[in-house]
C-alpha cells in the first residue's frame, strides 16, 4: 500500500555534510519514488564555502532551511515527504509536523545520532546537528520556532552505532531510547516498544543505517550495521504501529555502485515504492 501524503519536497542540500554527491541522491530518489501528487523541487543556492561560528557552509544551510520553513508555513501539509539531500534536508519538515502534532514521536533511523552542537561537533558539519536542532538546541540561524520542538523522550534512535563522545553523553543524560544494530537485527518489531499504537510518527531514514556491505551507496559508510532486510522490517513495524505523518530519506549517493533493489526494499517498507524482496534481486 502506498503511503499518502500532501507534498513531496525534493531537497538536494549537500552543504550540511559538505559532500556534493548527496545532491544527486535527491534526484535519484525522485525517480525511484512515484509522486504523491504534489512535488516541489527545492533549489539550493551555492553559498560561501566557509566555516562560521563552528558550522561549515552555515549561510547556504541556514538559507535553505529558512526557505523550507517558509514554504511549509504557507502550505501547512498534514503529511509530508522529504527526498534529500543530507541529514539537515528534512529537519524543517520534522519541525513543521512536531508543531502540528503535539504527541509526535520521532524515529531517527541512522548510523549516527546527529546530536552535535557547533560547540561539540568534531567536524562542524551541520548534518550531524539535525536531531539536536529538532530538540531545540544548536546554532541560532538553524533553529526553528519554539513551538516546533520534540522532547528527547519522544525520540528513538534506530541502528545508531557511531556516536561522538558528546553525543553519547547527551543521549544518556536525556534518557533517549536507543535500539542498537544488534536489536534491529534480532527483533526488528521491538523498535516500537513503549510507544502507544496509532500515535503520529516521523521517520528520518538516513540510508547509512544499513551495513555498507549491503548498501554502499551512502556518504558516510559505517560498518557493523543491520542488513537492508532488517532495516526494512523495522521500518515496516513502525509503519504498522503508528500513523506515519512524515518521512525523510537522506544521504543516498547513487553514483556509488549498488543494487537498486536494496533501495526499493527500504522505500517499499515505508509505502514509497512497490515492496519487493531485496534478496531475490541479489546476484546468485
Ligand atoms: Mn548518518
Amino acid at each position: 500500500m502506498m503511503w499518502q501524503r500532501d507534498v513531496d519536497l525534493v531537497v538536494p542540500l549537500w552543504q550540511g555534510g559538505d559532500d556534493v554527491r548527496v545532491a544527486a541522491g535527491a534526484a535519484a530518489l525522485a525517480r525511484l519514488v512515484p509522486s504523491g501528487g504534489s512535488r516541489l523541487h527545492v533549489s539550493v543556492s551555492d553559498g560561501a564555502r566557509d566555516v562560521v561560528d563552528g558550522v561549515r557552509n552555515l549561510d547556504v544551510v541556514a538559507s535553505t532551511v529558512r526557505g523550507l520553513r517558509e514554504r511549509l508555513a504557507r502550505r501547512d501539509p498534514a503529511r509530508a515527504l522529504t527526498l534529500g539531500g543530507d541529514c539537515v534536508s528534512d529537519v524543517a519538515v520534522a519541525e513543521h509536523l512536531a508543531g502540528r502534532y503535539p504527541d509526535l514521536v520521532v524515529y531517527w533511523v541512522d548510523a549516527h545520532a546527529d546530536l552535535n552542537t557547533p560547540a561539540s561537533s568534531p567536524s562542524g558539519k551541520a548534518h550531524g546537528m539535525g536531531l539536536r536542532l529538532l530538540l531545540g538546541e544548536g546554532h541560532g540561524r538553524l533553529l526553528g520556532a519554539a513551538g516546533a520542538r520534540v522532547a528527547a523522550s519522544r525520540v528513538t534512535l534506530v541502528g545508531a552505532r557511531d556516536l561522538d563522545r558528546g553525543e553519547l553523553e547527551f543521549m544518556r543524560a536525556a534518557g533517549m531510547a536507543w535500539v542498537d544494530p544488534v536489536e534491529v537485527i534480532t527483533d526488528p518489531d521491538r523498535v516500537v516498544a513503549g510507544r502507544a499504537p496509532g500515535t503520529p510518527a516521523y521517520v528520518h531514514l538516513d540510508v547509512d543505517v544499513c551495513d555498507p556491505v549491503d548498501l554502499p551507496a551512502v556518504a558516510c559508510p559505517t560498518p557493523q550495521g543491520p542488513l537492508v532486510d532488517s532495516v526494512a522490517a523495522a521500518l515496516a513495524a513502525i509503519s504498522a504501529h503508528h500513523e506515519v505523518v512524515g518521512v525523510g530519506v537522506c544521504e543516498y549517493v547513487p553514483v556509488i555502485e549498488h543494487e537498486r533493489a536494496k533501495m526499493e526494499a527500504l522505500l517499499g517498507a515505508l509505502g514509497l515504492a512497490a515492496p519487493r524482496d531485496a534478496s531475490r534481486a541479489a546476484p546468485a
